[in-house]
């Protein structure tokens, strides 16, 4: 059985885009792979949390994976910061990479660019992330559509280590669905939804209740021409909102044009806030039934107590390779 690698940072409460472009994958993908699936909050401090927020966040997480449709039983859900061999194989994978080619990543460009104070962390990231999808053989890797570039210098920096070092690792091959990788944002859509947008209309968390959902996509930035039609070039918020529709409801958007056929955005918007309430309204129900329960800590428990177990093997092997501490087997 292939082994499939993903992550999510705690960084805020998921969005509608992470459900469509990861979370989403992830349920159908669990049925034929071996899943670990990582709560990445070594990743959302290489930007200012607060403590608590932080904390909130992961438990939250973990629940929405689970409310989501992740089984505990066939993945392995664990919390990157309880299973230590990712900071150790992080480092290693540090001093794999260049300086150069992290500062060409477009992700530490758009998140450092104007910014005063700017930690090491963020520029590091990648590696970090290479050391996530590297320590457990992983086979591919199902993400939205930015992290292919991330994608791209795992499997370079994997590369440069089996030659310069020791054979040790699988090169992972990168998933990225054919609609939905890149759900745009609802006030710019030129820029893609992110749960740690400053501007709270600009995207639907998955803990949005129905009447602010309804708000949100009625001020859903779209155009003044009233068609409903998609065309990414001249309407991009109207066909943003086209591709959320279609996904989720599993009609095409050439159907879902014609429904539309003569009538206003008001009724397509109306329409889709109740296509998007429906499937969140489950998962939300789901959600506040394990978010205190014991049961969510003991799926965390155990996802630790296997990752830690297969990632330590990969800790052996890579500090064999690379002559660190003392011989081990
Ligand atoms: P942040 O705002 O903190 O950078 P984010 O919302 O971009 O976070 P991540 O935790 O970085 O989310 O991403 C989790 C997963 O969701 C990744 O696979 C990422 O590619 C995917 N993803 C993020 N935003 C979108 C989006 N707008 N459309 C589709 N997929 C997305
Ligand atoms: N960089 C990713 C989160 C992430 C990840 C990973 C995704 C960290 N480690 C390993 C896939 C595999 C992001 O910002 N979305």
């Amino acid at each position: 059985m292939q082994t499939i690698f993903s992550g999510i940072q705690p960084s805020g409460t998921i969005t509608l885009g992470n459900y469509i472009g990861a979370m989403k994958q992830f349920t159908e993908l669990q049925e034929e792979y071996n899943c670990y699936f990582c709560i990445v909050d070594q990743h959302a401090i290489t930007v200012p949390q607060d403590r608590l927020e932080l904390r909130k966040n992961i438990k939250s997480l973990a629940a929405l994976y689970i409310a989501s449709g992740i089984d505990p039983d066939k993945v392995t859900l664990f919390i990157q910061s309880e299973v230590p061999a990712h900071a150790q194989a992080g480092w290693m994978m540090q001093c794999v990479a260049y300086i150069g080619e992290l500062e060409r990543m477009t992700q530490f460009k758009d998140k450092s660019t104007g910014k005063e104070a700017v930690s090491a962390g963020l520029l590091t990231y990648p590696p970090l992330m290479a050391a996530d999808i590297l320590l457990y053989g992983t086979d591919l890797v199902p993400v939205g559509e930015d992290q292919k570039q991330h994608l791209e210098l795992t499997r370079d920096l994997a590369e440069r280590f089996n030659k310069k070092y020791n054979d040790i690792f699988t090169i992972p091959e990168v998933r990225i669905a054919k609609v939905g990788a890149r759900v745009m944002s609802l006030q710019d859509p030129l820029k893609k939804m992110s749960k740690s947008d400053p501007n709270n209309k600009a995207f639907i968390s998955m803990l949005d209740d129905p009447k602010q959902i309804e708000k949100k996509i009625k001020s859903a930035v779209t155009d003044s021409e009233g068609i409903v039609k998609y065309d990414k070039e001249n309407k991009p918020g109207i066909s943003n909102l086209l591709s959320i529709y279609s996904i989720l409801s599993g009609k095409s958007v050439e159907d879902i044009e014609k429904e539309y056929e003569g009538k206003g955005y008001g009724d397509f918007k109306a329409d889709l806030a109740k296509v998007v309430i429906d499937v969140i309204e489950p998962i939300q129900k789901k959600y506040f039934e394990l978010i205190d329960s014991p049961e969510l800590d003991a799926i965390l428990d155990q996802g630790a107590e296997k990752a830690n177990r297969v990632a330590g093997k990969m800790i052996k092997k890579m500090e064999n390779a690379m002559g660190l501490g003392r011989k081990r087997k």
